[in-house]
């Protein structure tokens, strides 16, 4: 539960080497400008900031030849994501709520192994929330771009050619069905038969328009067990539109505004569900005076409680009630 003054533990991930425009590098440092710890123990909670990983050494010749050879610097990547993975999981054996700070999409082949190796060692079930314009799906064979920032959730998944990455490490792959991608308004079209194939729960951007997101988002959570679901938040700044956070590589139009993404923060902090968080893709290179990752810190307030006005427990459960 998150309801009360958590432990938190942030970890910076400076990778852009998985996506295709320079500049994620500087994401955390943009996100401790922003204000982010300062922010959350403003709400009473403590906050120790793990700073930024060391990535392993990795060369593109120590994996496997086709995976180097369709995918732009997986060396770089996959020393990351190991070093990711190993942070990860000692932040969490630590007790620690961690918020992983991006760097590019594919930090969460790391952080998100991480958390499934400490559910599985602690008999909870991970729930994924892929909060993105994009489903990430895509795999070596299928990917028109060979940027990794697009296939974490294959990775994830379980999908076999991508797991070198992550070197010896072993995770359980998550469950298509525990996998709800959210915000969706870019896939490409080989990635949108596999994930009909595999069946992950795809919420594009016409459902949200046609129903909003509290109606969407309370079908996801209604179904979770509170006694054994660890929720992760995987948070790509696409998510929202490029009117609210110009700092993306890759912005699409018809985004979430910044109410409706407030929204979904509130509703989650309010299901005590959350375990883990990441923040990614943040660009400060192309962001206009710092305007994204204050939005993406205000966010990240709201899912650890900040609310316009007090809102007692009984009160919470309105909507869910009604
Ligand atoms: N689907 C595209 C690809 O695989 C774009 C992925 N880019 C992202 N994902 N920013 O969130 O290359
Ligand atoms: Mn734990
Ligand atoms: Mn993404
Ligand atoms: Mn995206």
């Amino acid at each position: 539960d998150i309801a009360g003054p958590r432990d938190i533990g942030l970890l910076g991930i400076p990778l852009e080497a998985g996506g295709a425009v320079a500049g994620t590098l500087m994401g955390p440092a943009a996100l401790r400008t922003a204000g982010l710890a300062a922010r959350l123990t403003g709400l009473g909670h403590r906050v120790h900031d793990h700073g930024d990983v060391t990535p392993a050494a990795v060369a593109d010749r120590d994996l496997p030849a086709e995976l180097a050879a369709r995918c732009r610097s997986a060396g770089t990547v996959a020393g990351f994501v190991r070093a990711a993975h190993e942070r990860a999981l000692s932040i969490l054996e630590a007790g620690r709520m961690p918020v992983f700070m991006g760097g590019d999409h594919s930090i969460s082949m790391g952080t998100v192994s991480a958390v499934a190796r400490h559910c599985a060692a602690t008999g909870r079930d991970l729930v994924l929330l892929w909060l993105d314009a994009h489903a990430d799906f895509n795999t070596p064979a299928t990917s028109p771009s060979g940027n990794i920032h697009g296939m974490p959730v294959a990775m994830l998944c379980g999908d076999e050619s991508l797991r070198p990455l992550l070197g010896e490490h072993r995770f359980p792959p998550l469950a298509p069905e525990n996998v709800h991608l959210f915000g969706l308004r870019s896939i490409d079209q080989e990635e949108r038969r596999a994930i009909a194939l595999n069946g992950l729960d795809g919420i594009d951007m016409r459902l949200v328009d046609e129903f909003g997101v509290s109606v969407l988002l309370r079908r996801i959570l209604a179904d979770l067990d509170p006694a054994r679901t660890h929720l992760h938040v995987s948070l790509d700044v696409d998510f929202l539109d490029p009117e609210v956070a110009p700092g993306a590589g890759t912005p699409v139009p018809g985004g979430a505004t910044y109410r409706e993404a407030h929204l979904v923060m509130e509703m989650l902090h309010d299901s005590g569900l959350v375990g883990s968080l990441d923040i990614v893709e943040l660009n400060p290179f192309l962001d206009e005076r710092g305007r994204s990752a204050v939005v993406l810190a205000e966010l990240t307030a709201s899912l650890f409680g900040r609310s316009v006005l007090d809102r007692p427990a009984g009160q919470r459960g309105i909507a869910r009630a009604a």
